[in-house]
């Protein structure tokens, strides 16, 4: 019995089996109510055939030694399954399994409907995840931007990223190259669309955001033949400009009325709260959150690596509202910016004069030998306070500051 996703309670839902993307949790319940003896927990690598398998086993206590003989559940006509977080409509006919999609289990909380989109309040988004199959290597992209890393921390020196998207040779039809950035406001209710449409969608993609656990409102599915459980096209909400075998970096709604107004079918009541959700193949989900937590975060593909391979952006979040960097915050640049020696090592527990610790100029091993240098006095005692909670605000912890 499923009973949380990402940390959320849900109303339980009894199947089979689910299915778990890079990035997702879910917690369920066993009901021991079998013959004391040894089980099979099974999980299956369901995009390769055959399936990879990891096993574990469960022991009732007083089971005697031995390996276990149970094998998978089957399904009939009968008895048919049921597979949580399916990212498509339908297995093949002779599976006997039912899919229930992300969208349709139910939140556990009466009382955490989804936020309202109202005039002026409230921003929207839409994007679509793809690879540029005319590219080597698959250039992975969102709407057409593959992301760049910055040279420089985004959080603390947003104003000297230099390769922003706005600048980039960003089209249609190809994959620009450049530091994705989405500008969002505090207290905004901010909606996004991510579609899986066109001539780039070879995949299901994981999306994960960081900061928020948003509420999912909807998702849409490919067409999938019900007999034989295959994908035939892409579903048909979503509208790709330049044609459904473009690469479709600007989608939109199909029905031009859902673009002003409010899509249909949305689940606005006991949505399920989830920081991950599956992109399907040839479809869509629609989330939204409340932009109350200040910062910049990543929004980005889970599988590693169509993650490192561009398919991520920055949601920079609420900038006026954004913290300053504590007074001797290092600040980062191409290495070495300016080289300067490090300080003289500390070998006596005698407290010294502080070192001066200026802007750009120090190895990150400069960096903590100034600190350590620095907590002898009372002064950097409070300032290395404020570091510390400055970062656990911003949801690192201690030890990633180092690369920061
Ligand atoms: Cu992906």
């Amino acid at each position: 019995m499923v009973i949380t996703s990402d940390g959320y309670g849900l109303i339980p839902v009894l199947a089979e089996s689910f299915i778990i993307y890079p990035g997702e949790r879910y917690d369920f319940l066993i009901d021991a109510n079998q013959t004391i003896s040894y089980y099979w927990i099974r999980g299956e690598i369901v995009e390769m055939d055959p399936a990879r398998r990891v096993e574990a086993i469960l022991r009732y206590v007083g089971a005697t030694i031995e390996e276990p003989t149970t094998s998978k559940q089957k399904c009939s006509s009968n008895n048919r399954c049921v597979v949580v977080n399916c990212p498509k409509s339908h297995y093949k006919e002779t599976a006997y399994t039912d899919c229930i999609t992300n969208n349709q289990l139910e939140a556990e909380a009466t009382d955490d409907p989804a936020p309202v989109l109202e005039p002026g309040k409230s921003q929207k988004f839409f994007f679509n995840f793809a690879f540029n199959p005319f590219e080597f290597g698959l250039k992975s992209s969102i709407s057409g931007r593959s992301f760049l890393f910055p040279s420089v921390s985004a959080l603390f020196q947003s104003k000297e990223i230099t390769n922003l998207c706005e600048k980039a040779d960003c089209g249609e039809e190809k994959t620009c190259y450049c530091t994705h950035s989405i500008d969002v406001d505090f207290g905004k209710t901010v909606q996004m669309v991510f579609s899986n449409h066109g001539a780039g969608s070879f995949t299901h993609h994981p999306l994960h955001l960081h900061g928020y656990f948003f509420y999912v409102l909807k998702m849409g599915l490919a067409t999938y033949n019900e007999t034989t459980g295959m994908i035939m096209g892409d579903n048909e909400d979503v509208l790709c400009p330049d044609g459904p075998n473009s690469f479709c970096n600007n989608p939109t709604w199909k029905n031009s009325s859902w673009i002003d107004g409010e899509i249909p079918g949305l689940k606005l009541k006991r949505p399920p709260r989830k920081d991950t959700i599956i992109i399907p193949k040839g479809g869509y989900v629609v989330f939204r959150f409340v932009a109350n937590n200040p910062g910049v975060w990543m929004l980005h593909c889970h599988f590693k690596n169509h993650f490192n391979d561009g398919m991520a952006l920055l949601v920079n979040d609420s900038f006026s509202r954004h913290p300053p960097p504590p007074e001797i915050f290092p600040v980062c640049h191409g290495y070495p910016r300016i080289y300067k020696p490090p300080v003289t090592k500390i070998t006596s527990s005698t407290p010294t004069a502080a070192p001066q610790i200026q802007e750009g100029m120090y190895t990150r091993a400069d960096y903590w030998l100034a600190v350590e240098k620095e907590m002898h006095t009372k002064r950097d005692k409070v300032i290395l306070k404020g570091f510390s909670k400055l970062c656990s605000f911003k949801g690192y912890s201690k030890s990633s500051l180092i690369i920061l």
